[in-house]
């Protein structure tokens, strides 16, 4: 499994590097579609720059000192999907129904341009027609000032800022209610409950310094090449310094093997490139508790025999006394636990997990960083539970070059958090809030995504607001979820581009464009800014350059501003268009109600590198329920308990996305990583599993989830495409494989959609079924 170890090493060019050529084609391609003209592809340069903007694609770190291009390809193409010179004008709407825009892919209706004007729904001509910004505003506030708060979910894509945001959490709680679930109740909640349980704060801890100071690193169901491209800058800086970067992936991502530097002249011009994993673990699905705890039991089992032998313990011993809870327990439960069991469950050897533990113990200082192959599954909030267990064995927290990293989706999605976009009152300063603007805010608990489905299929929703997202393409369940949506007294849906949540429509429903902000944002005091947290816990401003897409399309802080406005009318006390005409105002107040992080927020914003939140786990003080940083003891080695394990019929689905889409955005059909093109009605599958199963490359296949619930869930017209995954794993493309996944199938303390590990039988086979 090892990969060869030295940093750089010559070898033929591999064509699914991730950056390098490929990459820049990639880039010219996407801006050739979009037709983004030349004078505007400079904008690129201006991304992740202290006085650019900060890419609407994903949230990782934005370094002081940036490189010339310091976007990647994935945030290039976000950028151009933004900057298209394809508008969808009211004309356009006033020419096709929305049933016959029903009948078009959801490539298609994104690839059709940038909304421009407000739009409301016309039952009588079943069309989306123009309408004013000022009736928009006053009937939506009727609309809304007509139901029961309790009734409505205010959703947030983690896109939007954090002046945007605080301003739209504010606007749901004087209206009355916590319905404000958003994008991380799908992606890294797993990570808000387990990191808080363990180490006091639901987020990570390292910044883009630790890199430097690091002496290995693990990744474990993260996809850097695909999602996260440009954190492959500093995993390169550390495989110069030959820091070991060791993998737990079911799949083998051509993207966590190796990387091209397109900013590296000898890398571009000669087929040297550098190896990325130095060991690449093929865990089973779902298998990740099993394996943390064999290398636990690894490290444990050393330190055992080093205090037999009198020789320097391996466990950081001053550490876990002074600063850890529950010990003896998890050593106890170690010394237990059966290598058969980590074997079956992990699908790796002892000697595999022996090879892992090795590497942790000659390490001073390590980082784990994780993804969506932890925190969606059943058993995700324990997943990450087990990871600080490693991490705490070796104080390798609270140190430089050490800790946990997960790694963040949606540019914003760690900050909305942070200014108080949550369903559970307890994490919003809400006596604070009542005391800064004099109001009651509700105390009881909102609905997650969850919940507000659950609720929704019940009948007890009425209206949804959207501030971004596609959710009928983004939660499980589509197929039970549409029909609930449809009888919604009420959608609003503020969006850049036209998808399948503003069809599937409410019985009213409204469209109102607002502008990316990579767009110049001008208000009554002038150009605007915005500000972001990133994965690492660091705040910056950001300021559009590009002209916005339409003169009629208005920036988010100005939406929420106005539809709070007309909602609450009297019963708010907040100037909301003091707010609307200078973000800076809307800044004091967050650094009001948040000093500790957030004091003299606008003369910090522009910090190059942005500006750290405080977070008292860096410090090691840690505010749990013991003060201490806690162990955990898992409930079970990691088995789902929906599937299966012993029916030999049954598949383990994970569901992913490709380097050409941003999650429900979809910019192409191909995965160039997987050297897949043209189609994502794909299932990848190993060669075992396609001798068992009887198929052959490019047969087309029906899956069906394996439930007791009396609803049927299929897909079909999926091609088999041989991969390098483990026996019983299969994995297809979110969101096209999302009717298999059953709303409940979630993690029970995050209630984060198990969509890593769908249970699944093939029904059929070309058409023909399969006896079951
Ligand atoms: N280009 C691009 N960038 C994006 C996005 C996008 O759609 N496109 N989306 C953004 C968002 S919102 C998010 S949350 C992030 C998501 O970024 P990631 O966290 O990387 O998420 P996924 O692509 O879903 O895939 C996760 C990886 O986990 C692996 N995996 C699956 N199951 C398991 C398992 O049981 N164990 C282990 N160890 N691994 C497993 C898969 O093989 C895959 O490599 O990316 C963000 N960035
Ligand atoms: N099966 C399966 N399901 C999953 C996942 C998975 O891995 N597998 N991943 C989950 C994850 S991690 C996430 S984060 C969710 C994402 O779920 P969502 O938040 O629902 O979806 P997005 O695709 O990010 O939202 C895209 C839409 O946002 C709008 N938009 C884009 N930019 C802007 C902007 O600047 N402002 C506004 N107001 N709107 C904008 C556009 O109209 C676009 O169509 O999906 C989840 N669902
Ligand atoms: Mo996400």
């Amino acid at each position: 499994m090892a990969e060869s170890d030295s940093g750089a090493r010559k070898s033929a060019a591999y064509p699914y590097s991730s950056g390098g050529w490929g990459s820049l084609r990639a880039v010219a391609g996407v801006l050739a579609q979009e037709k983004v003209p030349l004078k505007k592809s400079s904008v690129l340069l201006k991304q992740n720059k202290p006085d650019g903007f900060a890419c609407v694609s994903c949230s990782w770190a934005k370094p002081a000192d940036p490189h010339v291009f310091e976007f990647c390809e994935s945030g290039a193409k976000a950028t151009a999907w933004d900057l298209t010179a394809k508008r969808m004008t009211p004309q356009f709407f006033e020419l096709h129904t929305v049933t016959q825009l029903c009948a078009w892919h959801d490539h298609d209706l994104e690839e059709a341009g940038r909304l421009t004007a407000p739009l409301r729904y016309d039952a009588d001509t079943d069309k989306y027609l123009s309408v004013s910004w000022e009736e928009a505003f006053e009937e939506i506030g009727r609309e809304l000032g007509a139901l029961d708060p309790k009734r409505v979910v205010f959703y947030t894509s983690g896109r939007a800022s954090l002046e945007t945001s605080y301003m739209y959490q504010l606007f749901a709680r004087m209206y009355g209610t916590n319905n404000l679930p958003d994008s991380s109740n799908m992606c890294h909640e797993s990570s808000s409950v387990g990191l808080k349980e363990a180490i006091g704060a639901g987020v990570g801890t390292i910044t883009l310094d630790d890199f430097e100071k690091t002496d290995l690193m693990f990744f474990f169901g993260q996809n850097v090449g695909t999602n996260s491209p440009r954190m492959l800058h500093q995993l390169q800086d550390a495989r110069k310094r030959g820091v070991p970067i060791i993998t737990f992936n079911p799949l083998r991502e051509p993207g966590l093997l190796q990387f091209v530097n397109p900013q590296s002249p000898v890398e571009m011009l000669t087929p040297a490139h550098t190896v990325i994993s130095t060991q690449y673990h093929q865990v089973k699905t779902g298998g990740d508790t099993a394996a943390i705890l064999g290398i636990c039991k690894a490290v444990i089992h050393a330190d055992d025999r080093a205090i037999e032998r009198g020789e320097s313990r391996l466990l950081d011993v001053d550490f876990i006394e002074q600063h850890t809870a529950g010990f003896p327990a998890f050593a106890e439960y170690l010394r237990a636990v059966s290598w058969d069991d980590i074997e079956r469950v992990a699908g790796l050897s002892r000697g595999d997990l022996e090879a892992a533990a090795e590497e942790y113990m000659r390490a001073n200082a390590v980082i784990i960083h994780y993804g969506m192959g932890l925190t969606q599954h059943r058993q995700g909030v324990q997943n990450v539970r087990m990871l600080c267990n490693l991490l705490f064995l070796r104080g390798n927290i609270g140190k430089p070059g050490a800790g946990p990293s997960p790694v963040r989706g949606h540019s914003n999605v760690q900050g909305q958090r942070t200014v108080g976009i949550t369903e559970k009152p307890e994490l919003a300063p809400l006596d604070k809030l009542a005391s800064q603007f004099g109001f009651d805010p509700p105390r009881d608990k909102g609905m997650n995504v969850v919940e507000a489905f659950e609720a929704m299929i019940e009948g007890k929703v009425s209206a949804v607001v959207n501030l971004g997202g596609n959710l009928v393409r983004s939660v499980p369940d589509r197929l039970r979820i549409e029909p609930a949506w449809q009888n919604l007294t009420l959608s609003v849906n503020v969006a850049t581009k036209l998808n399948r949540s503003h069809l599937i429509h409410g019985k009213k429903s409204y469209i109102l464009p607002c502008l990316s902000r990579i767009e110049v944002d001008t208000q009554a005091s002038g150009a605007q800014a915005v500000s972001m947290e990133d994965s690492t816990g660091c705040i910056h401003g950001s300021r559009g350059v590009a002209e916005p897409a339409s003169a009629d399309a208005r920036s988010e802080p100005f939406i929420i501003a106005e539809l709070a406005k007309h909602t609450l009318g009297e019963r708010s006390t907040i100037d909301w268009d003091r707010w609307r005409n200078d973000y800076a105002h809307v800044r004091d107040h967050i650094a009001e109600t948040y000093p500790e992080t957030f004091h003299d927020f606008n003369a910090r914003m522009w910090t190059p590198g942005g500006f750290p939140r405080a977070l008292p786990a860096r410090e090691r003080k840690w505010q749990t329920k013991s003060g201490k940083a806690e162990f955990c003891v898992p409930e079970s080695i990691g088995e789902d308990p929906d599937m299966p394990e012993r029916d030999p019929r049954s598949l383990r689905l994970m569901t992913l996305r490709s380097d050409s889409q941003f999650n429900t955005t979809i910019y192409k059909l191909d995965d160039r990583f997987r050297g897949i093109s043209g189609n994502r009605m794909v299932i990848l599958i190993s060669k075992g599993d396609m001798e068992r199963h009887g198929l052959a490359k490019g047969d087309h296949i029906t899956l069906q989830t394996i439930a007791e619930d009396g609803f049927e869930r299929r897909v079909a017209g999926l091609r088999i495409e041989p991969y390098d995954i483990p026996a019983g794993c299969i994995a297809g493309y979110y969101p096209e494989c999302n009717p298999l996944l059953p709303l409940w199938h979630y993690a029970k303390e995050s209630k984060v959609p198990g969509a890593k590990s769908i249970p699944v039988h093939i029904v059929e086979v070309n058409g023909t079924p399969r006896d079951r």
